[in-house]
């Protein structure tokens, strides 16, 4: 079994990849629910969905959220009632908020819900939403306190960050599964996401930075930040709120008590001897993933390196 941890776009680019590689029925994907929020009564899980309409060849390739070609029209009449529409949701996404929503409400849990839809959907892979208790990723800014998904889409990263907390995260436990697939995994992936908002509500569950640390597998991520910047989103601004040096080595810094092997740029490999003080062993590739050969040749490597011996 390979388990990857997963933040939304980013980290989808490189499971398309992978489940070219291997049975998309080895996989199980760890996906951050810090960006959930509620909104039209709703409750929207976006990376949990990135990554499951990825995983169903479903995705609008282009945004990497969002079903391929969606409409917005109940979006349209809900702005022309007068409600603010900041967060775009397509029509049929809509419906999954919907089915997710009704599920939770009869009493099933988040993981529960996930799998139904994944299902449904026709996923093959395991997708495991890191907890089934509410945790949400907030921004402290110089414009006030707000959601990760307020602070991205609705203040366009246009407000200062001041610093980042997972609130409700002291009392939330693992979703049924998850230190098991870290366990039991042959290989285990942090995949290109963002450190601060995907990757650090995961490991900040109780049990699972353990868990990766006492993993018998070999730990491989890819970095999300090259040459000194992320390929998109607000990555360096929320490593910079947090002391965190802007870079491939500031982000193995970040995993270097679990990480094994950090795949870099090769526009970073002046950072290798930093990085390998860490502990950690480099291995140098072009690591933007656009066509869908980059992501099968980068999740090749990534599993070549993972099983290394
Ligand atoms: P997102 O906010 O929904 O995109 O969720 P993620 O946390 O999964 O992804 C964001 C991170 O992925 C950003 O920091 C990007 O720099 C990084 N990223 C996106 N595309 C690529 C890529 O092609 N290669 C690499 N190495 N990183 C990427
Ligand atoms: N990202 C945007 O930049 N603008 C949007 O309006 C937006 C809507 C949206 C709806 C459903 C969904 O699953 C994701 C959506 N995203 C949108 C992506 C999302 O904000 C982020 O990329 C991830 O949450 C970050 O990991």
């Amino acid at each position: 079994m390979i388990t990857a941890l997963a933040g939304g776009v980013g980290a989808s680019k490189l499971l398309r990849g992978l489940v070219e590689v291997v049975d998309p029925r080895e996989l199980t994907v760890i996906v951050n629910t810090g960006d959930d929020i509620d909104l039209f009564g709703l409750y929207i899980s976006p990376d949990v969905d990135i990554v499951t309409y990825t995983l169903a060849g479903l995705v609008d390739e282009e945004k990497g959220w969002g079903f391929k070609d969606d409409t917005f029209h109940c979006l349209e009449t809900l702005k022309l009632y007068g409600y603010d529409t900041w967060f775009k949701l397509g029509d049929r996404d809509l419906a999954t908020h919907i089915h997710r929503t009704l599920l939770m409400k009869a009493g099933l849990t988040l993981s529960q819900a996930t799998a139904m839809i994944s299902k449904a959907l026709g996923v093959r892979s395991k997708i495991l939403p890191m907890s089934n208790d509410r945790v949400t990723s907030m921004v402290k800014t110089d414009r006030g306190v707000m959601t990760f998904e307020e602070y991205l889409v609705k203040h366009s990263m246009v407000p200062e960050v001041r610093d980042v907390f997972y609130a409700g995260v002291e009392d939330a436990k693992p979703a049924p599964g998850v230190v098991e697939a870290l366990e039991e995994a042959k290989v285990i992936v942090i995949c290109p996401s963002n450190p601060v908002v995907s990757i650090g509500p995961i490991l900040s569950i109780r049990g699972v930075r353990d868990a990766l640390r006492r993993a018998q597998a070999r730990i491989v991520a890819v970095s999300p930040i090259i040459g000194g910047r992320p390929v998109k989103g607000p990555a360096d601004k929320l490593m910079r709120a947090l002391g965190v040096e802007v870079s491939a080595y500031g982000v193995a810094e970040m995993y270097r008590d679990f990480l094994d092997i950090m795949l870099i740029d090769e526009a970073d490999v002046k950072l290798r001897p930093r990085i390998e003080t860490l502990g950690i062993k480099v291995a140098a590739t072009s690591t933007l993933m656009k066509s869908l050969e980059d992501k099968i040749r980068l999740a090749r490597l990534v599993l070549k390196e993972g099983l290394k011996h």
